[in-house]
């Protein structure tokens, strides 16, 4: 029996050495180790064997059954090893390939627009401050001395969801919520950026949800020249260092003195032309001294602090700023008109 198994082992060996594919080597693991296999068998006649017989058996069929895994799974290595070292050769992948370009999206002209100007006021020192567009009539219109019977409150102006709740007709109830929150501490110094909503007929230059950027200032001592000496850095560093602005009288509920502003026709220099109708200036914001009422509702002693505030329309400046003649190109998301805006 010992002589058979060492026969076997060399047998084995023998033949594994001579295995050139992996089929060949399939039928050798089949002949030797598989079930019906040589040693297999020899395990299963074992119960034949005296007492004395059996464990030197035993251990001789391990030795040769672990001979001959090891062989197999070296011949087993060495094809597999064989076969990648083929693939690798086969294929290759040229790395100066040119990459296929990836399409990338663009960002909004009004996301464009709303970025420069709080990256102009983070300049100066602002906060930028965000809040709901779903607003409770109180800080929208009551807040801001736009009292119950004020036209601006019409139904017919804003979307109101109950008596008291409606979507937000300007930026300013986000002022009037951070005033509040500061508890009469000055200063004060943010702009908020956001989506306003009024009822209104959408055409080339009106639409019933738009953006708005305020700004406000609340602190000892500010000054109207403190609110012309701002807009005209703005509009400088927004339209070039030459730019010129102008302003004139206005009115709104919540400031006092209150004053639209101007500024230089971009089209034209101020030489007048179709895009300013031959006045050589353009309007661009609103704004004023914040209105006593105003502050005093918001926790401050006008008699000890003032402020400036003013309002300005985001896609007014964009389409100023791109030449963009219909504002519903805005919202519609046509790729082709979003494409111009690609920065390089
Ligand atoms: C404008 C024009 C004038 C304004 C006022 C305030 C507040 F909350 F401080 F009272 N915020 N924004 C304001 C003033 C806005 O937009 C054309």
């Amino acid at each position: 029996m010992q002589q058979r198994l060492t026969q076997m082992k060399q047998d084995a060996l023998a033949a594994l050495a001579q295995v050139n594919d992996a089929q060949a080597l399939q039928d050798l693991r089949v002949k030797y180790l598989g079930k019906k296999g040589e040693l297999t068998e020899i395990l299963r006649g074992m119960g034949g064997l005296s007492a004395e017989e059996r464990p030197v058996v035993g251990q001789l069929v391990n030795e040769v059954r672990a001979a001959v895994e090891e062989a197999i799974g070296a011949k087993q290595e060495e094809f597999e090893q064989a076969e990648l070292t083929a693939k690798l050769a086969s294929q290759s992948v040229d790395v100066t390939l040119p990459g296929r370009p990836l399409k990338s999206g663009t960002m909004h002209p009004l996301s464009r627009i709303i970025e420069e100007m709080e990256d102009i006021f983070i300049g100066l020192g602002y906060e930028v401050a965000e809040g709901p567009e779903v607003e409770l009539d109180q800080y929208n219109f009551e807040m801001l001395n736009l009292p119950k019977d004020h036209p601006a409150r019409d139904m017919q102006d804003s979307f109101y969801i109950t008596e008291e709740i409606l979507l937000r007709t300007h930026t300013s109830p986000v002022q009037a919520r951070t005033m509040l929150a500061k508890e009469g501490k000055t200063p004060v110094k943010i702009i908020c950026p956001g989506k306003v909503y009024r009822r209104d007929d959408d055409d080339a230059t009106h639409s019933h949800q738009f953006t708005q950027i305020e700004g406000l200032v609340v602190g000892k001592g500010i000054k109207m020249s403190d609110l012309k000496g701002t807009l005209l850095t703005f509009a400088k560093q927004m339209f070039g260092p030459e730019q010129q602005i102008r302003l004139r009288p206005s009115f709104f509920p919540f400031t006092e003195p209150s004053t639209e502003v101007d500024i230089q026709c971009i089209l034209c220099h101020g030489n007048g032309c179709r895009v300013c109708k031959q006045t050589g200036w353009i309007e661009i914001l609103g704004g004023g001294m914040v209105h006593p009422r105003v502050l005093e509702m918001a926790g401050y002693n006008p008699q000890e602090v003032s402020g400036f505030a003013f309002g300005v329309g985001v896609e007014r400046i964009a389409m100023l700023k791109y030449g963009v003649e219909d504002i519903r190109n805005f919202y519609t998301n046509d790729v082709r008109f979003l494409r111009q805006f690609n920065r390089t």
